[in-house]
């Protein structure tokens, strides 16, 4: 696929106005977010939970994208019509996680390397076939004492961009995903650190492993104090850390951001997405890929029950043109007391 076609897919992700669905909980992580709501894990229950998501009314308005795992782009809608189909009709793109899941790094105790590099270009080819036309690969770097290493951001940051490269060779756009986690105790000034250090390794392997900027998008978390910090930072603070940091290490040529939402509440991450976008213009689109704070709202109102299927879709259509609204730095936080 030329350049162009790359750089055409990743510019209508992340398109003013909209942003992306990242639905591609693995199984594992699926059960814990129905556990929460007593509703049990079996395939049709998934099927039925993403169906709601996709078929909200306004979605495609501001949903450019859906990252989905390898069993929903293999699903179909209860009338048959395959999940992709459905929504490249619509003008949504289908879009694949393809890592294997970030695992135990050797001789590195309490860090992460993720995996899913062997065979990654058969798989590719097999994900074009089936209509993705992007994918995601997610590392996780952990805060603590001593952690993260440099070997550990160095591991990570090479197997980004060997995804990214393979995902270009395939055709497809990769979201790449440094995922600096919001767990921990640590301050504002220590995340805006390391993730500094974490961009700059990722850029300096994806020009090493000659990833076309202008055909990727990345997927990075704003810069916030830690779950477990005694001070939060407001609105403001994180909007000017994240800026600086972004403008300090993503290059122009990329041609979007889609922020992931990483624990923050649904509210605080459609207002600090708001807050970035009213300091524009910058050089990059400012978007969303938000996973929980996109779905947590849904999911609570659908509850897992069948009659209540249009409320959960009702509450993701709400949060999806909210954030819709955040990209052109529209959103007013009164607008959350509206249905
Ligand atoms: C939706 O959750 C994604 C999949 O997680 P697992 O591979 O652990 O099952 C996750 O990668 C997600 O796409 C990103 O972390 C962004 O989601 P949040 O919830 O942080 O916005």
């Amino acid at each position: 696929m030329s350049a162009q076609e790359l750089n055409r897919i990743a510019t209508a992700m992340v398109a003013a106005g909209r942003g992306i669905l990242a639905a591609d909980e693995s199984s594992p992580t699926i059960k814990k977010r129905f556990d929460t709501i007593s509703a049990e894990s079996t395939e049709e229950n998934r099927r039925a939970y993403r169906e709601m998501l996709f078929t909200a009314d306004g979605m495609a308005e501001h949903i450019s994208g859906v990252i989905m795992f390898d069993e929903t782009l293999r699903q179909s809608c209860a009338d048959g019509t395959p999940f992709a189909k459905y929504l490249a009709d619509r003008g949504v793109i289908p879009g694949i996680k393809v890592d294997a899941g970030a695992k135990p790094l050797a001789g590195y105790p309490g860090e992460k390397v993720t995996e899913g590099l062997d065979g990654l270009r058969d798989r590719l080819a097999e994900y074009h076939e089936l209509g993705a036309r992007f994918a995601k690969w997610r590392a996780v770097i952990d805060i603590a004492d001593g952690i993260p290493t440099a070997y550990c951001l160095q591991a990570n940051a090479h197997a980004l961009a060997r995804y990214a490269a393979l995902c270009q060779e395939a055709g497809i756009v990769p979201i790449v995903e440094p995922e600096v986690l919001m767990d921990g105790g640590h301050d504002i000034a220590r995340c805006e650190e390391v993730t500094a250090e974490t961009l700059s390794r990722v850029f300096r392997e994806l020009h090493a492993h000659r990833v076309l900027l202008e055909g990727m998008v990345l997927k990075p978390n704003m810069i916030v104090a830690g779950k477990k910090c005694k001070r939060q930072a407001g609105v403001d603070e994180v909007a000017e850390a994240t800026i600086r940091c972004l403008r300090r290490y993503v290059p122009s040529a990329v041609p979007g951001i889609a922020f992931l939402s990483g624990g923050q509440s649904a509210e605080d991450a459609t207002a600090h997405l708001n807050a970035m976008n009213r300091a524009g213009p910058h050089p990059w689109n400012l978007t969303f890929s938000y996973g929980r704070a996109l779905q947590a709202p849904a999911l609570e109102a659908w509850g897992g029950k069948v009659d209540r299927l249009a409320a959960g879709s009702a509450a993701f259509a709400k949060r999806a043109r909210l954030n819709g609204l955040a990209t052109l730095g529209e959103y007013r936080a009164d607008m959350e007391k509206a249905a």
